[in-house]
């Protein structure tokens, strides 16, 4: 009964594999949790997506930017940008089944004890609302009114939250903290103008991990989409974006069992294992 979480797979379904046989993962007794971000740029999407469905429950997955990028080309409302390696899963004969899974995918998870999302948790949410704000963007992606979200998720803007924040505005907010924030102001202002590593925020901004008085700074929390993050395990976080489609490796740090884990002032240093499979795919510049 181990459960995992496991970073930006970004279509490295190759890796994907290996990494399994490393955890010796077994569907009828483990869980993998994945951190979004599980297609695009790597060389078998199609392979990663269909693992996935048939691994069923044992595999749960959140969603990342990549992913509802992808529903927007999928939708014909974008064009694939440079470097974007989607065209499998278009070409795919069960391209409505595996559009139709993404599309169902949660954007926030919590379980064993861990608040997981692909990017961050806004610093004014704690986990309660973290999770209820998500639910409210998870009905909009898999609901009715999907095509308007794709066709306005697009943005920077509002880049502060409030309660009052309505309709479209409010989902892309949600979306824009869940699956693309890195750097936040101590006031909960999002910056998206820089990417890189960690220390090269802009003036006045930090990585949102790192706000003193966020209210999830007592909750476990794992992410991905941050590969200069990778490995981060500080402030109760947790970061398994490890670069796998940059060539570096993919990740699962395995959850300790509830109850067992020994006493430390650091409580993610006390939980998890590190296991990571270096990239097999062929590096990402070879794809562009
Ligand atoms: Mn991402």
């Amino acid at each position: 009964m181990a459960n995992y979480l496991i970073g930006d797979i970004q279509g490295c379904n190759l890796t994907l594999g290996k990494l399994l046989e490393l955890v010796d993962f077994s569907p009828s007794k483990d869980t993998i949790y994945l951190l979004g971000d599980l297609i695009n740029r790597g060389p078998d999407n199609v392979g990663v997506l269909r693992r996935l469905l048939s691994l069923g429950s044992s595999a749960k997955s959140i969603l990342g930017n990549h992913d509802i990028h992808f529903l927007s080309v999928e939708k014909g409302l974008k064009n694939p940008k440079n470097g974007d390696t989607i065209q499998d899963i278009l070409d795919a004969k069960d391209r409505k089944e595996l559009t139709l899974w993404l599309r169902s995918q949660p954007l926030a998870l919590l379980a064993h004890r861990y608040l997981m999302v692909h990017a961050g948790v806004h610093p004014l949410w704690d986990t309660a609302k973290t999770m209820a704000l998500a639910r409210e963007a998870e009905s909009v992606i898999g609901g009715p009114d999907y095509e308007e979200f794709l066709k306005n998720m697009y943005g920077n803007e509002p880049d502060a939250w409030s309660e009052n924040l309505k309709g479209m505005d409010r989902i892309r907010f949600i979306v824009n903290v869940l699956t693309r924030m890195r750097f936040c102001s101590p006031t909960g202002t999002l910056n998206f103008t820089a990417k890189s590593s960690l220390s090269a925020g802009p003036v006045g901004f930090s990585p949102w991990f790192e706000i003193e008085n966020r209210k999830t700074k007592d909750q476990l929390i794992g992410f991905g989409h941050w590969s200069t993050a990778g490995g981060t395990q500080k402030n109760n976080v947790v970061c398994l974006d490890t670069g796998c489609v940059w060539g570096r490796g993919l990740s699962a740090y395995r959850l300790a069992e509830e109850g067992l884990e020994q006493p430390s002032e650091h409580p993610t240093q006390r939980q998890g294992q590190w296991f990571t499979q270096e990239t097999l795919e062929p590096p990402v510049a070879f794809l562009e």
